[in-house]
């Protein structure tokens, strides 16, 4: 858990800097400047763009400019507004869930599998139910990797399986006691009607009826999940964006040695 407090001296390179009111900057500290794009089904025009700054205005924003506004064809149009914003967040009162673990590098994870788990870790990764989404999964495993982080199939140490997306439940469970896996890796992008939750807590309880659940490492991952969610979903950690290939090995390997998975 961590709280995200941040001790005084931070502030040292703005004295008008406060921590439980922190605005937006955009020119100077403490202006509240946002840009905010949207798109409005009215023809683009004078009219058009009024209705645009009223709407700022409603959501907040104070003198609200159109920075930019283009037609996309005769009856919608893209906006880009400018203005500030009269809102400020406590940044000392938030307190956000977060997978603890120290970072590795690539090389890091296999030298710490070789030190304390003495042989290969099998991962297996899909992108499960109805979800057709695979960018997320492959950038994750893919041996190319993603944004300069190497996928897991390009690890020494590790065993990585994906079967890609659409994968049942049920045929994912076969194929992760199939292989003895270590390590299940769970993708899902779709959320529409909640459908991942649905996804994703019967794969639990799948694993649960066979008994196993207790025996893997269980990880999801996607552009809507948070650690936070994971673990009320009965995951051991959930990675959203910004997070690759690195960080979950990284709390794979060491949850495996905590728990003693060997
Ligand atoms: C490409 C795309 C598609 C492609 C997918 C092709 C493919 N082979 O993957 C196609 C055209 C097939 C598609 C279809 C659909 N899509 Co689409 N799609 C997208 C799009 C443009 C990009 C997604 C993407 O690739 N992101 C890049 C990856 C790298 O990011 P990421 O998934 O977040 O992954 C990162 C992290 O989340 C994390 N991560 C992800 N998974 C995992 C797993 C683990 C274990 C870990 C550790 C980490 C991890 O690591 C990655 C790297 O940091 C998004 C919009 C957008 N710009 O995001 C919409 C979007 C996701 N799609 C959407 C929708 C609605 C659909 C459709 C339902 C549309 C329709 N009505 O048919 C269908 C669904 C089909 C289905 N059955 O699933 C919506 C989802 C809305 C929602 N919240 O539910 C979005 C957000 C578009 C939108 N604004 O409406 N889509």
């Amino acid at each position: 858990m961590s709280s995200g407090l941040y001790s005084t001296d931070k502030k040292d390179f703005d004295k008008t800097l406060d921590y439980e009111r922190i605005k937006p900057y955009g020119d100077t500290m403490n202006d509240g400047k946002v840009q905010l794009s949207f798109t409005l089904p009215l023809p683009d025009g004078d009219r058009a763009c009024e209705a645009a700054k009223i709407l700022a205005k409603k959501m907040g924003l104070q003198e609200p400019n159109v920075a930019f506004h283009n037609a996309l064809d005769d009856n919608f149009t893209f906006f880009v507004v400018y203005g500030n914003t009269s809102y400020e967040v406590d940044y000392n009162s938030i307190k956000v869930q977060s997978v603890d673990v120290d970072k590795m590098s690539m090389e890091d994870i296999n030298t710490y599998i070789k030190s304390n788990i003495k042989r290969k870790v099998v991962v297996l990764g899909a992108s499960t139910g109805s979800d057709a989404h695979t960018v997320g999964i492959d950038a994750i495993m893919n041996m190319k990797g993603y944004a300069g982080h190497y996928g897991l199939e390009r690890y020494e140490m590790l065993e990585a399986y994906n079967l890609g997306s659409q994968v049942p439940n049920e045929e994912f469970i076969k194929k992760a006691i199939e292989l003895k896996a270590d390590v299940l890796l769970v993708s899902q992008t779709v959320t529409q009607k909640n459908i991942h939750i649905q996804n994703l807590t019967e794969l639990v309880e799948l694993l649960e009826a066979e008994g196993i659940r207790h025996k893997i490492i269980l990880v999801c991952g996607g552009p809507r999940i948070t650690h936070e969610l994971a673990k009320e979903l009965g995951y051991d950690a959930g990675f959203g964006p910004g997070k690759y290939a690195d960080d979950v090995a990284a709390f794979a390997v060491t949850e495996m040695v905590n728990r003693k998975l060997l």
